[in-house]
């Protein structure tokens, strides 16, 4: 008897089907952000970050070229168990001449979409509104007109492009509207920012655009850096703005109040909104994008996601961190392995009896059984999955990064 069959018999003593688990998450999509890899510096000539987001570190090796890029997705992918999208910023544009991104075709991406169809792959997208000169102060919510107008254009020209992704790979494409607007000090007016940023929104998604292909998603902040007073895109602002407009609210988990949790909203969420985006991050103290681990947090997310869309098909999972202090090719794989991990964790809960437990008042048995799920062999279920995925299931893959960090990466200067 293999250690799998083992774990697997205990599972079922608690009526869980761990194959059945395994089943549905090689169903489910995660979108693999792309601006790990280059610290978020894109291909549009930018050569620094802006907008109140920062990476950290200088460890070399980061990819400078689009093929360089795409080679280091390439051994991620070698490396993560499951099905993956690739989650795309409109800076990563591969175009030679220097058209504005106001501007932008879908023929900017078409070595992307090439490069998704070849690994059999969905893509996700996003407007960059940021780290650009016309985003040194705020954008769509901007007081100049011209200024509000060309981010406009902007991400309408995104739309576009996300359209056209999702025809040519046949999946949908969920295109996330990010700001960084917003003010370091005492606000003079709140009001007048959020107006215009609405005014902004509903121009925007006047154009026609296919609403089965891509789906639009409003991503809240609570503050960023040099924005620590107030954010234009607020939680309320948002998310009232997605459920009143049919778009597609997306929470990030670095963009609340400290004691805030994301698990906590995802309930309600899926009861007012019908779909839900997520940028899976870790914050620590702040916004800071950490490399997702395998932590409560990520586990409760998970659960929460499985608990109220047992089916996985109404909430849209996408990593979205930066670690520039350790080798980038580690930092992509740990996280998104951490999230499928997390997934099939969650996926091997006795939810209907814990959910009974509760109704019943009975919360002794339901604390003594949620301690006990803590310790199931489960890391036997996750090593099974890994090896039907033919990948490692240990830390085995590590040793391949580092042969690849000194072959490939050490060779970039
Ligand atoms: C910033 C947001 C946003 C970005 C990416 C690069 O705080 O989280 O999602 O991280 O668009
Ligand atoms: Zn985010």
């Amino acid at each position: 008897m293999t250690h799998y069959e083992d774990a697997k018999r205990e599972y079922e003593q608690l009526g869980i089907d761990p194959e059945k688990a395994m089943e549905k998450l090689a169903q489910t999509p995660v979108s693999m952000h792309c601006w790990q890899g280059d610290d978020v510096i894109g291909f549009d000539g930018s050569d620094s970050l802006s907008g109140g987001i920062q990476t950290t570190g200088n460890y070399p090796g980061k990819a400078r070229t689009p093929e360089e890029l795409m080679q280091d997705i390439e051994k991620v992918l070698s490396l993560v168990p499951g099905k993956m999208k690739l989650n795309l910023h409109a800076s990563y544009a591969m175009k030679e001449d220097d058209r504005d991104r106001d501007e932008l075709k879908p023929e900017d991406f078409q070595p992307w979409i090439d490069f998704a169809l070849k690994h059999d792959m969905g893509l996700d997208f996003n407007p960059t509104i940021f780290s650009h000169p016309k985003a040194e102060g705020l954008t769509l919510s901007s007081a100049d007109p011209e200024t509000a107008e060309f981010w406009i254009h902007h991400v309408q020209a995104c739309i576009r492009i996300s359209e056209e992704m999702a025809r040519q790979t046949g999946q949908k494409v969920v295109m996330n509207i990010w700001i960084p607007d917003g003010l370091k000090d005492v606000p003079g007016s709140r009001l007048a920012p959020r107006k215009r940023f609405k005014q902004a929104l509903d121009k925007i998604l006047s154009m026609d655009y296919d609403r089965d292909l891509v789906k639009v998603a409003l991503e809240s902040k609570v503050f960023g850096i040099g924005m620590e007073s107030y954010t234009v895109g607020s939680a309320e602002m948002t998310f009232g703005y997605a459920i009143k407009n049919n778009l597609t609210p997306l929470m990030d988990n670095g963009h609340y109040h400290p004691t805030e949790v994301v698990s906590d909203k995802i309930s309600a969420a899926l009861l007012l909104a019908d779909d839900l985006a997520l940028h899976i991050t870790r914050p620590v103290r702040w916004d800071s994008d950490h490399v997702v681990l395998f932590d409560d947090e990520t586990r409760e997310i998970a659960r929460e996601i499985v608990r109220c869309n047992p089916e996985l098909d109404r909430v849209y999972l996408a990593t979205d961190f930066f670690d520039a202090s350790i080798n980038r090719i580690v930092a992509w794989t740990v996280g998104l392995r951490n999230v499928q991990k997390a997934l099939l964790y969650a996926l091997l809960q006795p939810n209907d009896r814990l959910e009974k437990l509760q109704d019943e008042n009975r919360f002794s048995e339901l604390m003594v059984l949620q301690e006990e799920l803590k310790t199931l062999p489960f890391e036997e279920i996750w090593r099974e999955y890994c090896r039907r995925n033919d990948v490692d299931g240990s830390m085995g893959w590590l040793e391949d990064v580092l042969t690849y960090e000194n072959d490939v990466l050490s060779a970039r200067k």
